[in-house]
């Protein structure tokens, strides 16, 4: 109720304000345009201790460190294919200022969302570089945020998977419309350019052939099931967040390999509102989630469109039972 008593502040009209139940989708579209890109970018300086010290703030030129301006410049471009392919206004759809901390720890392997921000770390320089190199993966980041702040997706077995996935294909559709790539030209690779090449392998996962993006004698084989027959049931990694993803990202890939052009239009425009329409339970299963993507498959497209068709054979060649 009292995120819904702020919506209402920030809706201009009265005719919008009728329509607040769902203030992501139809309020949102009647809400003014999104604003601009309100960015912060911090350094923790091998530290591990946040946000550590401002070094760019939204409008001031470049730093000249890479991952300080890799973080700026692709965090600009995520809020720009929200704003102008969703009409979503940043991470939390109201302008939320976007922050994001580089050369966190030492050595460290990763990139995370924290509930708050977004935080890069160097890479070891042996396996990995730095996170800030791909796109994609300052667009996972970013849209664990855009989760939090929608369908608040679990971080555990099929909902955290999901959860995952949401991740891997807005990061893939960043990086898709800022190379202005269509679906057949995409490499449909997520963190693509991070491994040292010393490393047998090509990117972290792979959204068109899950289980392939490496296999090294250091880091072992990407582990990722590509339908619902490989499906892995662990207790590690929160229930396999990180594995499983590879079958509702496979998923995405189909719809988009099946209708062509651009993947950020019709299958983007499905997965955004199955995430952000205000009907996805936080504990969704894989089969909850493929049935609200023909919900809004035929919500936006109607239930004779190839669109509905592209999705209903998407899960099926992925397994998942509708
Ligand atoms: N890079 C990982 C992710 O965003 C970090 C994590 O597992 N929390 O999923
Ligand atoms: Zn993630």
């Amino acid at each position: 109720a009292r995120a819904a008593k702020e919506a209402l502040v920030h809706v201009k009209s009265v005719q919008a304000a009728r329509i607040t139940a769902r203030p992501e989708t139809t309020a949102g579209m009647l809400a003014a345009k999104p604003g601009p890109a309100i960015r912060t970018i911090y350094d923790a300086h091998g530290a591990e201790s946040l946000p550590g010290k401002l070094v760019r703030k939204e409008g001031e030129p470049q730093t000249g460190d890479a991952a300080a301006d890799e973080a700026y410049d692709g965090l600009g471009h995520t809020h720009r294919l929200y704003a102008d392919v969703f009409g979503r206004d940043s991470i939390d759809g109201r302008g939320l200022p976007m922050d994001a901390t580089v050369h966190f720890g030492k050595l460290y392997d990763n990139a995370f969302w924290d509930g708050k921000q977004m935080v890069f770390g160097d890479g070891d320089g042996a396996v990995f570089q730095r996170f800030t190199a791909s796109l994609s993966v300052i667009g996972h980041e970013l849209a664990h945020g855009v989760t939090q702040f929608s369908a608040g997706l679990a971080y555990r077995n099929q909902a955290g998977a999901l959860n995952e996935s949401m991740s891997d294909v807005f990061g893939a559709l960043v990086e898709q419309y800022v190379k202005g790539q269509s679906a057949a030209e995409a490499s449909w690779l997520i963190g693509e350019g991070l491994f040292t090449p010393e490393v047998q392998g090509q990117a972290l996962r792979s959204m068109k052939a899950p289980g392939t993006a490496y296999d090294d004698d250091v880091l072992g084989k990407d582990p990722q099931p590509d339908s619902m027959d490989g499906y892995v049931r662990t207790s590690a990694d929160n229930g396999g967040v990180h594995i499983n993803s590879g079958i509702p990202n496979r998923a995405f890939y189909l719809v988009a390999e099946a209708l062509g052009g651009n993947a950020w239009d019709a299958p983007g425009r499905i997965w955004y509102e199955t995430l952000t329409g205000g009907s996805l339970p936080a504990t969704a299963t894989f089969t909850v989630f493929a049935r609200a993507t023909l919900a809004a498959a035929v919500e936006l497209f109607g239930s004779d469109s190839k669109e509905h068709d592209a999705v209903r054979q998407a899960w099926e060649t992925v397994k998942v039972k509708l």
